[in-house]
């Protein structure tokens, strides 16, 4: 981890950079008890844990103080926290939070193939359970896949996922070399669908194939980043996101064993609206709309995954 001199500057804030939410809404959707936020990330603060010098965009800090306390105010009990792009391959900030949380998060990290043995099992000591391999254009220069591919292999011994985070156009490409990975699959964001398409049309009919070949999980999550059309509420319900709402539902419907959820937030590069995150809360059972799906998507299945351990 590198710390910046006393002298150095901060870097100022890409240009139209949306901050995140200050005073979400109270969620009128209660949490079940055991709720994990699969898929959230620190940013900084800057001043403590630099950006990377690689990174494509510098965001307003969001560091672990405030995470925790966003946790608390929705009811969530646990995080993973995941690399953000904008600190590269330094899991300073991410590990820093996994920490803090005293045992009540987990870590997704960013590595190099050429990682040495002791920092991989250091990283497990402190509580990650998978790397993530991006292949959105915006955020990654490349996604060399035979680097992928050794990293995928040595973390393997450890038990851990592969976090993928990719385009749903980009998906035939790339779904022989996932295939071919030698872990468990995670994908973020419903393989970020095109929702002005038919949720039984082909593209989307395309993933779930994948995912079921492939036993993959996917995480049923960023309403806000999928959505055309947006975040009105309707007639004064707190009901949003309306578009994304038969995809979430038919990923449930398929594989109730395998989903996930979470927030998002700070909610990197969004452009058009900061989403309140009680509102986002709110969306869930909108998806999940039996008891026993909600339990599995936001407490069982998570457990499974990072708290393999610990009985719900
Ligand atoms: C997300 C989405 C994005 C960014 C990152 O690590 C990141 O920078 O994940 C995005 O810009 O779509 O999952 O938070």
């Amino acid at each position: 981890m590198s710390t910046p001199s006393a002298r150095t500057p901060l870097a100022p804030k890409t240009p139209g950079w949306l901050d995140w939410y200050q005073n979400p809404s109270e969620p009128a959707f209660r949490l079940p008890p055991g709720t994990v936020d699969t898929h959230c990330h620190v940013f900084g603060p800057q001043a403590e844990f630099p950006f990377a010098p690689e990174r494509k965009y510098t965001p307003c800090d969001g560091g672990k103080d405030e995470l925790f306390a966003l946790r608390d105010h929705l009811g969530v009990a646990r995080n993973v926290v995941v690399q953000a792009t904008c600190h590269g391959a330094d899991n300073g900030a991410m590990l820093d939070a996994v920490r803090a949380a005293g045992g009540r998060a987990r870590g997704i990290a960013t590595v190099r193939p050429d990682i040495d043995e002791r920092e991989l099992l250091a990283l497990d000591a402190a509580g990650v359970r998978g790397v993530r391999f991006n292949f959105v254009r915006r955020l990654v220069d490349t996604s060399p896949e035979d680097e992928l591919r050794t990293i995928a292999k040595r973390i393997a011994p450890l038990g851990w996922h592969v976090v993928l985070y990719f385009e749903s156009v980009d998906l035939p490409e790339l779904e022989g070399f996932f295939g071919s990975l030698p872990t468990p699959l995670v994908v973020d964001h419903m393989g970020r669908p095109d929702v002005t398409r038919p949720v039984d049309g082909p593209e989307f009919t395309r993933f779930l194939r994948f995912v079921e070949a492939n036993d993959a999980w996917v995480k049923v999550t960023c309403p806000e980043r999928l959505s055309v059309t947006g975040p009105a509420a309707l007639n004064g319900e707190r009901r949003a996101y309306d578009d994304v709402v038969p995809f979430g539902r038919r990923v449930l419907r398929e594989f109730p064993d395998r989903v996930l959820w979470g927030t998002d937030w700070p909610h990197p590069n969004l452009t058009d609206h900061m989403p309140d995150d009680g509102l986002l809360v709110d969306h869930v059972p909108r998806v999940a709309v039996t008891e026993e799906q909600r339990h599995r998507l936001l407490v069982a299945n998570p457990m499974r995954l990072y708290w393999p351990d610990e009985q719900v």
